[in-house]
């Protein structure tokens, strides 16, 4: 296309989003759930009495800045100890499934190299443990069996893999060490796509070490490899680096990977930053915080009403929200993400139809709220519900349809909707007001259902 000027052997091999039936069930997703869960939810942000601020799964990587010198050996060894026997792979999806996910991402390997499945390529995996059972193959079974789609999260960084660096290595020692990390990380992948082919796609994290974004060329035969062995297999733009070193986009600035990957713990304020390409955003109920961190108390939490306004905007601009979970050491979903999860479940029931398989619609953002669309239906959330009880509708001109008619989504209840003339020469713009009950008395977000005539 016009803007591919610089020829690239390594860069996207698409131009557009995916079209096939796969990619248009991802689209269709809205909400998914991550769980970040690994033997550092053992430590849970603590060490010998002292609490660490820091994202709770990178307490390894502290060891002799704050942490006791020994401490990486000791943490390397806390899988000894590893024996979650409150775990229940079946009790997690059904929370999932009330939070209304409809996939979720789970962390078969995070930074710190221990693998929660028993892969054949090292000894530092789940089978080693007290606990001994696959707990991969516990997750992909349970979701799976509840309808939630499986993606499986992987860390290319490893902190216990001997040849593994972040820096390019200068040593020919290095060089030949390195080598075989990329051969592990290879083995792994297909591992695991081989072990689970229930799973939909990789999602993969700890991209950005110098020494990973020098490998276009293995991590581009990777990915083909990949996607060869399991068809129609989803990947989003972290995986690999371009040959001058580009990530996420390449040199020509197109999108590598089937959707973006670049939303955490953010939120786009505006569709045309998107250029049209499929995303998801990745959020923590606390600041920052992915792995069990037993203190939450000096953090504001998220509420489900902030996730909701999360959710809402993300759909809102054809994006999926991903609500992060860091159950504890013995398998635990703590008791805050669980209210939160079934508060925002509450209503997610009674309001899918404005958050599940919805596009954006093409209309301006209202400040009370955010409009999704589907067809000749328009779904308007409000998250401020305005004094006056009205809502007002801005449609501009260049808006294919107009609202006939406007019903409460949670009672059906028909709305009064008028249109409204403001008077205004060479208005670029139609305006109807849609009266709310005044005896409408909500503390949760509330969907109101606004049909529109046919396109001609
Ligand atoms: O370093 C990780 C972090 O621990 C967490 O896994 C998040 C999730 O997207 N990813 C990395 C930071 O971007």
């Amino acid at each position: 296309s016009k803007t591919d000027t610089i020829p690239l052997k390594y860069g996207s091999h698409r131009t557009g989003n995916r079209t096939d039936a796969d990619m248009e069930r991802w689209r269709s997703y809205g909400l998914g759930q991550f769980i970040h869960w690994g033997v550092y939810a053992i430590p849970g942000g603590h060490w010998e009495g002292k609490s660490y601020n820091g994202a709770a799964e990178w307490i390894r990587s502290w060891s002799g800045v704050s942490a006791p010198a020994n401490w990486r050996t000791t943490y390397d060894n806390l899988y000894k100890q590893f024996n979650p026997t409150d775990f229940d792979a079946n009790k997690w999806a059904s929370q999932a499934k009330d939070m209304g996910a409809k996939y979720v991402i789970f962390t078969t390997k995070h930074h710190d190299g221990f693998s929660l499945w028993p892969s054949k390529y090292t000894d530092y995996n789940i089978a080693n443990t007290p606990y001994k059972k696959d707990i991969v193959k516990q997750v992909v079974d349970a979701y799976d069996a509840q309808g939630i789609d499986v993606y499986l999260y992987f860390s290319i960084i490893d902190w216990n893999h001997k040849g593994y660096v972040s820096a390019v290595p200068k040593t020919e020692a290095d060089s030949v060490a390195y080598e075989d990390f990329k051969q592990f990380t290879r083995n792994q992948l297909i591992e695991l796509l081989k072990n689970y082919p229930k799973a939909k796609g990789l999602w993969f994290d700890g991209t950005w070490d110098a020494a990973w974004v020098k490998q276009s060329k293995f991590a581009d035969d990777l990915e083909k490899e990949l996607r060869a062995l399991h068809p129609g297999l989803i990947i989003g733009s972290r995986f690999r680096a371009d040959e001058n070193g580009k990530r996420h986009f390449d040199s020509n600035g197109k999108m590598m990977g089937d959707y973006e990957q670049g939303w955490e713990r953010k939120l786009p304020t505006n569709i045309e930053v998107l250029n049209g390409r499929d995303w998801d955003c990745v959020m923590t109920i606390p600041p920052n915080q992915w792995g069990y961190n037993s203190d939450w108390k000096s953090s504001y939490i998220k509420t489900a009403n902030d996730l909701t306004d999360m959710l809402l905007n993300a759909v809102s601009m054809n994006g999926n929200l991903v609500v992060n979970f860091g159950p504890d050491g013995n398998g635990n979903i703590r008791s805050e993400e669980a209210h939160t999860a079934a508060k925002l479940g509450e209503w997610t029931k009674l309001n899918g139809e404005a958050i599940y398989g919805v596009r954006y619609s093409g209309l301006p953002k209202p400040d009370y709220g955010y409009y999704t669309k589907k067809d000749n239906k328009l779904y308007l959330t409000i998250l401020n519900k305005p004094v006056n009880n009205v809502l007002r509708l801005t449609i501009p001109n260049s808006f294919k349809q107009k609202p006939t008619s406007a019903f409460l989504l949670n009672g059906k209840s028909q709305l009064q909707i008028t249109t409204v003339d403001m008077g205004m020469s060479g208005d670029a713009n139609v305006y109807f007001d849609i009266q709310l009950p005044v005896s409408l008395n909500t503390t949760s977000p509330f969907v109101v259902t606004i049909e529109l005539n046919e396109t001609k």
